[in-house]
């Protein structure tokens, strides 16, 4: 296949300042008429033919500047026109014909559901008609929907409304202007028949904007959460980066079936259900907690992403890492920051640390693609937002905002780089970015060793970075790490120093600027307990010879939430990785003693937030202590040492965790704030301790029957289904779930994902047997991801099965999959990326699992890309 390179960047010899779109819809017939307006380039070449991109269309009429059938050659992949008028500016009419029917790539205009919508992003506009699709091309829009009434009562598009009315024979039409010129990939259009919760905000300077969230009849009430969530992203937005919003109307439409979570099309979102829908019989707290940050994601790339958009997908992470980097502080300041940022250092290293220490690492912005959609990952995404984090603590929050203002009126209404990003930074700060910029251009996960001493007044720091090896990168340059410190006495509070040399500290902040230094800060009055990576201000490993009695003190008294929560997760971390050394040897497990107390400790520790003392007893996962082991990975080993620990807690605090739960019994009316989800949370953490000793299965059962809300309900199944799978209590509660939810897919899926998690080899059956149910759909991602999806990235013991079965079943569902939506499969199909970490039995099945999709004929560049990658 083609590889796409970005030093081969050139801008197109055409502009189209406007698009005007008449699309008729049918369900198998629909015609799109494309007037789009024409200029060269200024400055360009004399006459250099236009080729314009498509993919699968038909071109059913073409009219040049009033004439029919000019000289041109179209494919279903381009159209071509070499004869162009001498003008610089010229109208070409083109018309398609599609079917949205059988659209089940999800990409270009398909129906889900009934409904007619659209999905662009990143090259699904050439599925509408031609054009130059690439983000640089900004035009403005004119689009009218013509349908049938009854089919079809509601017409949306970007922008503004602007005309509607009957067209007799039933049929009616609406006309949409979006006055901000914006690149293909934001075009959006919506029809059907959909119920509407309507609301308005007023911006800071005055102006009413009609809010409306658009969702299956019947649903409207479900949106409520979606909507408080939207307004008070509009309101974030002002007050934190001082954005306005700047049409008159806003809209989300809630669709069924969708690739991704959700898209930020200008002024008409459109959004997986999964991030609308919810109330607390239907959703739990961590559904509540998404659609908060995905509305406001979405919302909030009507700036960063539409008004200054991306020169190229090489720049994705200039519209995504920095909408992440905003979704996460909007979050952290609705919900607990401290608690926020645990949450997002676990997501991170549970999904970026695996890419970037495996065969499909690549810098935050790539330099190579064959296919940009498998370039929407967690790397682009969560480290860009990282990266633009570690700016902010370089800058600080005076110069970052500045940087950001600054930022906003220079570009806005362009198509930029990284560069451009990076230069406003350096205009406001006077600072040289270079070395800074390495955190785009380099992949790999930065590692730092650090050796302390302390000695007459003087603490010693020797610092290490090492940059690993990644595909195409062997050679790695020094990198600028920001690593934020605190010195601790032994009373608990932080020692100051008289001077320090060796590095720039400021602020809290070490400077890590090359390949070692040597530290030493002097006037320190004792020898000082480190903490450090405070707030994980840097994305790297950290290797520090530390004591367990240091590690014990920072975990009941560092200052700084993370860098606390850090310092118990090591000590579990260690004690999980011997554990499974000893179920590997066949030797007896043994578990330290203060940690079954430290953890009763912070659970009872009432000076604590409840969500925090949730995070910080939970285990690391399964797939934790694989990453951290790093090699000759059995699966099942971890199983029985991450077991033992649990046991080993749970048995110690048997009594205090017992009185603790019924504490927390939640008496009040239901709210999804982050208060009373910290309360669930700690509830249900303790639940999962308290499951497996005596009364257990009671316990979790009279919490299934007396659950309010699905947060509970799902608790308590989930413990049931895997700690006391088989039991008479976990079939009741599997079938009264499906009984109670079955007409709703949403709540179906975690009913799928559940079973699809339980552990044991068995899993696999039960996969198969799942995928015969009446709620699934091998063509809705939901469904899916539920159950396929969570099955090969959330069950190792089941999908990592010695024998290699599911490896095989897994990789015929993937060229199953592969032959309606390639997204989904390639998506998928990462869950192989870690193979090369499995011990040499199952890495040799995944191999020639792998292998089996290599070999395929009509495999999607989307798969063959992930697979060739992953083999490599
Ligand atoms: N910008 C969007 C990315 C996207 C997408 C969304 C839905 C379906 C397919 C898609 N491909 C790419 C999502 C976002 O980051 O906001
Ligand atoms: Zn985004």
């Amino acid at each position: 296949g083609q590889v796409f390179r970005l030093e081969d960047y050139r801008p197109s010899d055409y502009l189209i300042p406007q698009t005007r779109l008449t699309v008729r819809l049918a369900p198998d017939a629909t015609t799109v008429v494309a007037e789009l307006t024409i200029e060269r380039r200024p400055g360009g070449d004399a006459a250099p033919p236009l080729v314009l991109d498509g993919d699968g269309l038909k071109l059913k009429r073409i009219e040049l500047e009033s004439v029919a059938q000019p000289a041109h050659e179209a494919t279903p992949e381009r159209l071509v026109l070499n004869d162009l008028p001498a003008t610089d500016r010229f109208t070409l009419i083109l018309e398609t014909e599609l079917d949205p029917d059988d659209n089940k790539a999800l990409m270009g205009l398909y129906r889900s559901n009934g409904v007619y919508c659209t999905q662009c992003e990143p090259e699904g506009f050439r599925r509408i008609t031609y054009f130059l699709d690439r983000p640089d091309v900004l035009s403005v829009y004119h689009v009218r929907i013509e349908a049938p009434h009854a089919a079809a009562p509601l017409l949306l598009s970007n922008g503004n409304p602007v005309a509607s009315g009957e067209l007799g024979n039933g049929w009616h039409f609406a006309e949409w202007h979006d006055p901000h010129p914006k690149p293909s990939y934001l075009f959006a259009l919506v029809a059907g028949d959909l119920g509407r919760l309507g609301d308005s905000f007023t911006t800071m300077s005055g102006r009413e904007v009609e809010l409306g969230i658009y969702v299956e009849h019947g649903k409207e009430k479900l949106a409520a959460y979606a909507m408080d969530a939207l307004k008070r992203s509009m309101t974030w937005d002002e007050e934190v980066f001082g954005r306005e919003y700047d049409l008159d109307v806003f809209n989300i439409v809630a669709v069924s079936d969708f690739n991704m979570g959700a898209m930020e099309n200008k002024g008409l979102n459109i959004f997986n259900d999964k991030y609308v829908l919810a109330d607390e019989t239907t959703a739990t707290d961590t559904d509540f907690a998404n659609i908060e940050a995905i509305i406001a994601h979405e919302y909030f790339h009507n700036w960063t992403g539409n008004r200054i958009t991306c020169r190229d997908w090489f720049q994705l992470c200039l519209k995504e890492g920095l909408t992440v980097y905003r979704d996460h502080e909007f979050s952290a300041d609705q919900r607990s920051r401290g608690v926020k940022r645990i949450a997002e250092v676990r997501t991170l290293r549970a999904l970026q640390f695996p890419e970037d220490q495996g065969p499909l690492a690549h810098p935050v912005r790539p330099r190579r693609y064959r296919e940009i959609n498998n370039f929407y990952t967690a790397t682009v995404y969560e480290k860009g937002s990282e990266v633009v984090r570690m700016l902010r603590t370089i800058l600080g929050a005076a110069m970052f905002r500045a940087g950001m203002d600054l930022y906003f009126e220079r570009h806005d209404g362009q198509a930029c780089t990284i560069e451009d990003f990076l230069k406003v930074f350096e205009d406001v700060s006077g600072r040289d970015l270079s070395q800074f910029g390495l955190w785009y251009n380099q992949s790999g996960t930065p590692n730092l060793t650090i050796k302390p001493s302390y000695e007459a007044g003087t603490l010693t720091l020797e610092i290490e970075q090492s940059v690993p090896p990644t595909p195409s990168e062997s050679r790695k340059r020094a990198m600028h790490i920001p690593l934020a410190f605190g010195l601790i006495g032994s009373d608990g509070k932080e020692l100051e120093w008289t001077e320090v040399e060796g590095a720039s500290v400021e602020d809290g902040v070490i400077h890590v600027r090359k390949r070692s230094h040597k530290l030493r800060f002097h006037g320190v009055a004792e020898r000082p307990i480190l903490s450090l990576n405070r707030g994980f201000s840097a994305p790297i490993t950290l290797a520090v010879e530390q004591k367990p009695e240091d590690l014990i003190f920072l975990a009941g008294h560092d200052s700084d939430p993370f860098a606390r929560w850090q310092a118990f997760n090591t000590l579990l971390t260690d004690s999980l990785i011997s554990a499974y050394r000893c179920v590997r040897g066949d030797t007896r497990l043994r578990f330290p003693s203060q940690i079954a107390q430290l953890a009763g400790r912070i659970a009872a520790d009432a000076s604590l937030e409840p969500a925090y003392r949730a995070l910080a007893i939970t285990l690391p996962s399964e797939t934790d202590i694989a990453r951290d082991i790093g090699k000759d990975i059995d699966p099942d080993a971890i199983f029985v040492a991450r077991r033992g620990l649990s046991d080993f807690i749970a048995r110690s605090n048997h009594e205090p965790f017992a009185e603790l739960y019924r504490e927390l019994r939640d008496d009040g009316p239901f709210s999804p704030d982050a208060a009373g989800a910290g309360r669930r949370a700690l509830r249900n953490v303790v639940l999962g301790y308290l499951a497996r000793i005596e009364g257990g299965a009671d316990l979790a059962g009279t919490q299934f029957s007396a659950a309010t809300n699905m947060t509970d309900l799902v608790a308590a199944l989930g413990t049931l289904a895997h700690d006391h799978a088989g039991s008479p209590q976990a079939e009741a509660a599997l079938a009264d779930f499906a009984a109670r939810h079955g007409a709703m897919p949403l709540a179906m899926d975690k009913w799928f994902q559940i079973q699809a998690t339980a552990p044991g080899e068995q899993a696999l059956d039960t996969v198969r047997a799942l995928m015969r149910h009446p709620a699934f759909s091998a063509d809705n991602p939901n469904r899916v991801r539920a159950l396929l999806g969570t099955f090969s990235g959330g069950n190792q013991t089941g999908f990592h099965r010695a024998d290699g079965a599911a490896y095989a079943f897994f990789a015929e569902m993937l060229k199953d999959i592969d032959q309606r939506n390639p997204q989904l499969s390639a998506r998928l199909a990462t869950a192989f990326r870690s193979w090369r970490s499995l011990e040499p039995v199952r890495q040799q099945k995944a191999r020639q699992a792998l292998a089996s999709i290599a070999g395929a004929s009509d495999v999607s560049v989307d798969l063959r890309d992930i697979v060739e990658r992953s083999l490599a």
